[in-house]
């Protein structure tokens, strides 16, 4: 399982154009988003940390890779606006 938080992704469209470009690169990956938190986990299949963090910022978002135990401990922040769609 792979975590990261990715910022800038706050509402189902975000989410959408994420779990698509993990897609692109992971046809069997399965994708889980958590929009509150900003999380995004991912199970591959074939591709790495590095190419699922690369096909996210292609995307036109920033992730910021995450282990386990450290998004345990984060605070939710209020989501703002982002791509426009949601504003
Ligand atoms: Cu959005």
């Amino acid at each position: 399982m792979q975590t990261f938080r990715v910022d800038d992704m706050t509402c189902g469209h975000c989410a959408s154009s994420i779990t698509k470009a993990v897609r692109a690169v992971d046809g069997g990956a399965k994708v889980e988003v958590d929009l509150q938190r900003h999380l995004v986990h991912i199970e591959p299949t074939q591709a790495d940390s590095q190419a699922l963090n690369d096909a996210i910022a292609e995307a036109g978002y920033s992730p910021v890779p995450v282990n386990a135990l450290a998004t345990q401990g984060t605070t939710t922040k209020k989501a703002g606006g982002c791509c426009g769609c949601c504003g």
